[in-house]
């Protein structure tokens, strides 16, 4: 009989849920695992999954097992092995009175609700669940849910892979080659404007991006502005920020973390700080990533940084400091 895992999706009835959570249940993710769901969502709207769980049931998924919905996630919570937390108030929205802009006032709100997400996570999940962190703003989102969890086995994580993605079809476009051919692609520091996409150490049909890529104008101005900005450019272009890229983002980095990663390559998103690459202990920050044959998932330690590259790699250090000190009432 097939393997059964458990997966908790929260803001299920949210723009990027509807592209992530088919996919779930797909057979490709999880391979031949049978997938439990779990959705979750804020009372207003949680009865809106009952649409969704039709669907589903409607979609033929050989390896979907049970499904269910709730507004309690300290019940969703029990015996899960994987959460994607992409519930989260998003920018733009009037929130208790006030329009939500600031990033500030983001970073208080969400805060809270990943309170009580990591104590039922810390409390309740499988000891060696994997947690990621989608909603906005994700690593210190991450970083107040690990604290309130309390449980160093859990892993968690927050979404750079998107960014990677995105970095990579810029560099695919600039070489004439496709994404498949542009691996080892990093991702330092936060999910904001401020990340670090590394284009010296990916590496691009075999040979190190630094050795390929000579042309230093199109770097600062074009390749770095456009991942930079790309998020952006999306809201700008569809009205909405992006949804599908970003399911699909969550299903990779799902993917990179149940398989052994290729000699050679690694993956992107936000862990814990060990100390690593000189970023404070503790902070949620974006770094790559390698999954062991035992599962385990490491941050990959042999990455060489140039003077220009450690730079602008600290400027998004420094603003994980800030967004830690903002939040500091919310953590243990
Ligand atoms: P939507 O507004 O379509 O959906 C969010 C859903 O979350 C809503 O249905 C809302 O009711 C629900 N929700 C809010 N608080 C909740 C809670 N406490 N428990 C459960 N559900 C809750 O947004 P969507 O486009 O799906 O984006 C979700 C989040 O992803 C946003 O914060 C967005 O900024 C963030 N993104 C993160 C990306 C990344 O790379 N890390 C990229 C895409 C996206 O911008």
């Amino acid at each position: 009989m097939s393997e059964r895992i458990k997966v908790v999706v929260t803001g299920a009835a949210g723009q990027i849920a509807y592209s992530l959570i088919p996919r779930l249940v797909d057979g490709r993710t999880f391979g031949n695992k049978i997938v439990d769901l779990c959705l979750v969502e804020i009372p207003q709207v949680v009865d809106k999954l009952e649409g969704l769980v039709m669907e589903l049931e409607d979609s033929y998924f050989p390896h979907m097992g049970n499904v269910s919905y709730t507004d309690n996630f300290d019940d969703a919570s029990y015996d899960a092995d994987w959460f994607l937390l992409v519930g989260s108030i998003p920018r733009g929205i009037v929130y208790e009175g006030k329009k939500i802009e600031e990033r500030s006032d983001l970073l208080k709100i969400n805060g809270g609700i990943f309170v009580k997400q990591g104590e039922s996570i810390g409390k309740n999940a499988k000891t060696n669940a994997k947690i990621l962190v989608v909603g906005t703003p994700a690593n210190t989102n991450a970083l107040i849910g690990k604290n309130a969890a309390n449980n160093d086995k859990q892993l968690w994580m927050a979404m750079t892979m998107l960014d990677s993605s995105r970095a990579k079809s810029v560099i695919a476009k600039k070489v004439n080659k496709t994404v498949k051919d542009i691996k080892h692609m990093i991702i330092w520091g936060n999910h904001s404007p401020t990340m670090y996409p590394d284009i010296e150490n990916t590496v691009i049909a075999g040979t190190r991006g630094a050795d390929i890529i000579n042309d230093n104008d199109w770097v600062e101005n074009i390749f770095l502005a456009t991942v930079q900005q790309r998020g952006k450019a999306v809201i700008n272009a569809r009205g909405a920020s992006s949804a599908t890229s970003a399911a699909k983002a969550a299903l990779d980095t799902i993917i990179a973390c149940e398989n052994v990663t290729e000699d050679g390559d690694c993956f992107s998103a936000a862990v814990a700080s060990d100390g690593s690459y000189g970023v404070p202990e503790g902070l949620i920050c974006g770094y790559p990533l390698i999954t062991l044959e035992d599962g385990t998932v490491e941050i990959k330690r042999d990455v060489t940084l140039s003077e220009s590259a450690k730079s602008k790699f600290q400027l998004s250090i420094d603003e994980l400091i800030s967004e830690k000190e903002a939040v500091k009432n919310l953590l243990k």
